[in-house]
């Protein structure tokens, strides 16, 4: 059983989110989504318009995402690969790069290619304009 983790804010879930989470299982047979949470977010400089309450019940819904776990700190990355046995750490291309150290040895470290054209930033954007 491969076991396969990502971590993010996943607020207003678009089909880039999707994407990944799709590419993600794919590496393996079982995965983690560690979702940021709340205050979480507020340390990343980010406010969700989805409190993690309602973030996590969407993740939940979709057919490759096994499990969800809330995402505390930026330190909890390690503990997590040891804790839930992960053997694939994976995430979107604009992170590339970022967690290569922390990981290093841990988990196979995988970054794949972001879906360009949209973002929750986009989207806000869009129906503020
Ligand atoms: N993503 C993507 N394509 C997009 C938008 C997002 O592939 N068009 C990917 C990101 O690269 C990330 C995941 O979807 O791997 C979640 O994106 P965000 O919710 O924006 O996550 P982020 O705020 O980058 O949080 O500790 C890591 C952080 O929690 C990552």
């Amino acid at each position: 059983m491969r076991r396969v983790i990502t971590y993010g804010t996943f607020d207003l879930l678009h089909y880039g989110h999707i994407q990944l989470l799709k590419r993600a299982k794919a590496l393996g047979d079982y995965l983690i989504v560690a979702l940021s949470a709340d205050e979480f977010n507020a340390l990343k400089g980010k406010k969700a318009y989805f409190s993690y309450a309602d973030r996590k019940r969407m993740l939940e819904a979709i057919r490759y995402v096994d499990m969800v776990i809330p995402e505390e700190n930026w330190e909890q990355k390690p503990l997590d690969i040891e804790r839930f046995n992960i053997d694939v750490f994976v995430m979107g291309d604009d992170w590339q790069g970022e967690f290569d150290e922390l990981l290093d040895g841990k988990c196979e470290v995988v970054y794949l290619s972001r879906t360009p054209e949209i973002s929750t930033t986009q989207i806000k954007r869009d129906l503020n304009s």
